[in-house]
């Protein structure tokens, strides 16, 4: 199979090219901003800017992959509100730019578009596991770039025909993960306060709110699988299934150090309105592609500690 990421420089891109490449074999192209570095071994390698819509021709005849994973986003949601219009310039026209001009070539390549759970926002107590069908309520700049993204992919694969599945992915963790996000940043403080170079003290915000955690490498395996056995158009939430709450998060990663740490709350980590519960109803995923977790969290937060003592360490 011939694969084209796009955006291959974040965070889900390092390990999507990694199970592609070395786990299922495939022919792997793949695309980056002109300032990023991908570790370009055993795979094609392009800069391409998803606002240029020549470049994304140029691309897509020159390569002709069979199938499309399209990760390039403005993906912070902090950003999002300083700059709404760049959000929805790459999450929106960058879509529209990519699906012209998949639909400009001579055959049909499945394309997977990635969005978010932040899709659903608002979600009320009685709507948890969250379907597919539930109402969209998005409370950030990103997650309407992101529902406006999949509503574009519904009526591209509608009107033109075009093999298009969508994805509303929920968090993700695995080493390697920006210290924005919550266990990423967590492990940081605590790497950093065994080093001796943090109080021991650990900032945290709202610790009873739960989340649908899964480690990115099983994240890339549902894309994978969805590529290979989803139906065309339709919609898939890609999650554990499973809501963890922060403290509980907060409490393993507390339990693998031997240091005796304080936990302080800092309100300045409080959103002003965060949702109770967030948790992914994924038995259309499972029914369509026989995907389950491989991956346990303990393990991953374990993995993530760990890797955060090596940087830490190598300074
Ligand atoms: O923003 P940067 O400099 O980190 O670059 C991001 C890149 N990107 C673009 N690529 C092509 N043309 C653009 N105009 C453009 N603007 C930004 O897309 C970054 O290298 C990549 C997205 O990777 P991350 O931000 O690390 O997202 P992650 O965690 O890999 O998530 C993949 C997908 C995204 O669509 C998320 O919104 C979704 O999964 O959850």
């Amino acid at each position: 199979m011939k694969a084209l990421i796009i955006g291959a420089a974040g965070f889900v891109g390092h390990y999507l090219i990694s199970h592609l490449r070395d786990a299922c074999n495939w022919q792997v192209s793949a695309t980056k901003l002109k300032h990023e570095e991908v570790p370009g071994q055993g795979i094609s390698l392009f800069d391409l800017d998803i606002l240029e819509i020549g470049q994304i021709r140029t691309l897509l005849e020159q390569v002709r992959p069979d199938c499309i994973f399209h990760l390039a986003a403005q993906s912070s949601v902090a950003l999002s509100w300083k700059n709404p219009a760049l959000t929805a310039d790459v999450n929106i026209k960058g879509v529209i730019n990519l699906l012209d001009a998949a639909r400009a070539l001579d055959y049909r390549p499945r394309i997977l578009l990635i969005g978010s759970g932040e899709e659903y926002g608002h979600v009320k107590p009685e709507e948890i596991p969250i379907q597919e069908e539930n109402n969209l309520r998005p409370g950030n700049i990103y997650a309407a770039t992101k529902a406006c993204q999949n509503m574009i992919g519904k009526i591209y694969a509608d009107a033109y025909g075009m093999d298009i599945i969508r994805v509303r992915a929920f968090n993700h963790i695995a080493p390697g993960q920006a210290p924005i996000f919550v266990v990423s940043d967590f492990c940081k403080q605590v790497a950093e306060i065994e080093a001796g170079i943090r109080e021991p003290v650990i900032s945290v915000g709202n610790l009873s709110a739960k989340r649908d955690f899964t480690d990115v490498r099983d994240v890339v395996r549902a894309y994978r699988l969805l590529m290979e056995n989803g139906r065309p158009g339709e919609l898939y939430n890609v999650g554990s299934g499973h809501a963890v709450a922060i403290q509980e998060i907060l409490d393993q990663i507390l339990s693998l150090s031997n240091q005796k740490i304080e936990v302080r709350v800092d309100s300045s980590r409080m959103r002003p309105v965060d949702v109770p519960i967030i948790e992914a109803d994924i038995s259309k995923l499972c029914a369509d592609t026989g995907w389950e977790r491989q991956i346990a969290l303990e393990q991953t937060i374990r993995e993530i500690v760990e890797d955060w003592r090596n940087k830490v360490k190598a300074g």
